[in-house]
């Protein structure tokens, strides 16, 4: 019978994506679902013949290091890979796979309930009622902004920005703007009601709400910064469920604490588990640690998708989601 591949999955994913890779692989788990240190995954390149890392394994040249490693494969366990170094695997042979599309409508949804959370004041009025702050309804008490007929630009038109697009257009009764590279197809624009920007600072100037979705990287980095902050309409509200180092976030933390910026949603940060001090004091912005994909249905489908790309490389078949 031929070698059954050996496969390493760095953090323990919902038990049916686990089954269905031990049934089919020599799999090792990672018992203390911890992220593994640089030294053990750098080892992990010699003995196993696919990993499965997520984005808290920071894979980067020294790590891969110089052909020939046993490790072919990296089979993404989530569809954003900057923290793999894709150059470093491409010149080491080594293929990358992601998992796009399954977690599009998952993410998409957090990014509008990071949206309504923070024009509506939610988390504030929460914290306020469990202190045992609350002194009773009245008529200016906690008033938040509405989101119908407003103005939501967005940042990169992928599939999860559309998505959110979708909900926000036609759940919400928002007008849409985007700013990207390439413009979408006219049929997708009409159906999301969208209108490209040939700027960012048209879009940012624009928008009552931004929302980002672009990939993380030294590209994007600190894209958001100062000076697209101060390009934002007064009050207006920035929601980030891409990737932290978008954002400049001590120019964030100081436009929040000037009411430049009404308040902010984000799920994700530059360096995770850190959150920047500035804003863990500030009542108006909402911190969720990167709970995008975190449904169950979802991280299933996410660990299926990167077991498809497992099972096409051990057929020898072009692999369905390859990114390297
Ligand atoms: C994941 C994500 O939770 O897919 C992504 O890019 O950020 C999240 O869905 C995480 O990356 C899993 O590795």
């Amino acid at each position: 019978t031929a070698k059954r591949l050996r496969v390493l999955v760095t953090r323990r994913w919902p038990e049916a994506a686990e089954h269905y890779l031990t049934e089919r692989y020599e799999v090792t788990l990672n018992a203390e679902d911890a992220p593994m240190s640089p030294a053990r995954l750098a080892q992990a390149f010699d003995e196993y013949d696919v990993i499965c890392p997520t984005v808290s394994d920071k894979i980067d040249a020294d790590i891969i290091g110089a052909a020939p490693r046993l490790t072919r494969l990296l089979a993404n366990f989530g569809v954003g890979f900057d923290h793999i170094d894709i150059a470093a695997c491409k010149a080491a042979n080594v293929a990358v796979t992601n998992t796009p599309g399954v977690l599009t409508d998952a993410t998409a949804d957090l990014a509008m309930a990071l949206i309504l959370t923070a024009a509506r004041r939610t988390g504030e009025g929460e914290r306020e009622l469990r202190d045992g702050r609350w002194s009773g309804w009245r008529p200016t008490h906690l008033m938040g902004r509405s989101l119908s007929g407003k103005t939501l630009g967005l940042v990169g038109f992928g599939r999860i920005a559309q998505a959110t697009a979708h909900r926000a257009h036609h759940g919400f009764g928002m007008n849409i703007l985007y700013y990207s590279r390439s413009a979408a197809a006219p049929d997708v624009e009409r159906g999301l009601g969208a209108n490209r920007m040939a700027t960012l600072e048209e879009l940012l100037r624009r928008s009552d709400v931004v929302s980002l979705h672009v990939p993380g990287g030294a590209e994007t980095s600190n894209m958001i910064g100062a000076k697209e902050i101060a390009a934002m309409k007064p009050g207006a509200i920035l929601v980030n469920t891409a990737r932290g180092g978008v954002i400049d976030h001590d120019a964030l933390a100081a436009a929040l604490k000037s009411g430049a910026l009404s308040a902010a949603g984000l799920d994700v940060y530059p360096a995770e588990p850190v959150v920047p001090a500035s804003l863990l004091g500030l009542e108006n912005v909402v911190l969720l640690p990167h709970l995008g994909s975190a449904t169950v249905e979802t991280r299933e489908a996410m660990g299926l998708r990167a077991a498809a790309n497992v099972n096409a490389f051990a057929s020898g078949s072009p692999l369905p989601d390859r990114i390297a």
